[in-house]
């Protein structure tokens, strides 16, 4: 407790910090095909338009996956079981974990974990509020790299992974596989994931989706040059670039990219990075699922898939997963 009454928020700190970000920048803009890591939209004013992104009728995941849940989550109290341990890899505003929070009585500790360090301290401050009793242990990390786990007060039944908002279609097939199998041995045996993946559907549906109507999802885009700019001293001419996003049927993937739209050069840090009219920098990939391609992506990283809840159109799932104690790769 600090002076005025209030509980002191201690968070676990792994944060990549800047040389790291310089560096991710750098290599990724010199390669043939430029590239910038999706991980770096969430500073404090991505993450605030990331929060209305999900707020417009469009972009259907959100409110997607927060009806299934509503609608649901009596049983998935029943599927995930008793004293449970939930952890959530990239927590946000923590808005669709309420939703568990608020049935999932007997629960042991909850373990938000975030890239963005604000958000994480603002959101563990109002869970402390919201939820007197509840031991929050927040961690600031990159979850793509390593770090610790914080341990609770109270022993647990199991560990459950929380990972919605289908943040795994950010991932490139290798990397999601290795990284179900990473969380495969954060949960152990007897542990679960409880996961949302999209699904593969009309590309109009998908087009809409990430070139909404009010901008918003390009302003996102583009705040990651700004940021560039902020943190990096790089010069981005922010009019010069525009937002560009395409469902990639080959694929199955939506890709966003930052088109050049003159020939130019940036300078960032010290370094000189040339620019060709037309020439992108692919800053993320969102892919989508069957339910079948899902269920062998699991499976190869050692869990079973079992239970499935979607929305009456297919659009989205969620999906618990229990690790069968041994991947079969
Ligand atoms: C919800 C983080 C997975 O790929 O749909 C939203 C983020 N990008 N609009 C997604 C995003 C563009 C996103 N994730």
């Amino acid at each position: 407790m600090d002076s005025k009454g209030n509980k002191q928020i201690r968070v676990h700190d792994f944060n990549p910090g800047q040389e790291v970000f310089r560096a991710e920048v750098i290599s990724g803009l010199r390669k043939a095909q430029k590239e910038l890591p999706c991980k770096y939209f969430y500073d404090e004013h991505g993450s605030l338009l990331y929060e209305r992104i999900c707020t417009l009728e469009e972009y259907y995941v959100p409110h997607t996956e927060t009806s299934i849940m509503e609608d649901y989550i009596d049983e998935m109290v029943q599927v995930l079981g008793p004293h449970v341990l939930l952890i959530e890899y990239g927590s946000g505003d923590c808005a669709k974990t309420r939703i568990l929070l608020n049935h999932l009585c007997d629960l042991v500790a909850y373990v938000p974990i975030d890239i963005s360090r604000e958000q994480l301290l603002h959101v563990t401050e109002q869970l402390a509020s919201d939820y007197p009793k509840l031991e929050v242990l927040p961690v600031c990390a990159d979850y793509t790299s390593g770090f610790e786990l914080p341990v609770p007060s109270q022993p647990s039944d199991h560990v459950v992974v929380y990972f919605p908002g289908s943040t795994i279609g950010n991932f490139e097939p290798g990397p999601a596989r290795h990284f179900l199998e990473h969380i495969a041995a954060v949960c152990g045996p007897g542990g679960g994931l409880l996961i949302g993946v999209d699904l593969k559907k009309d590309p109009g549906v998908l087009h809409h989706a990430y070139n909404d109507s009010q901008g918003v999802t390009a302003a996102f885009n583009l705040n990651l040059l700004d940021r560039i700019n902020r943190e990096l001293d790089g010069d981005f001419q922010l009019e010069s670039f525009e937002h560009y996003a395409f469902y990639n049927p080959q694929e199955g993937r939506v890709e966003m990219h930052l088109v050049s739209l003159k020939d130019q050069t940036v300078h960032l840090d010290g370094v000189t990075v040339p620019f060709a009219s037309g020439e992108s920098i692919w800053t993320e990939s969102s892919y989508k699922f069957s339910l079948d391609e899902f269920k062998q992506m699991a499976a190869v990283a050692g869990f079973k898939v079992e239970h499935v809840w979607t929305d009456e159109q297919q659009w989205f799932s969620v999906q618990y997963l229990v690790n069968t104690g041994g991947t079969t790769s």
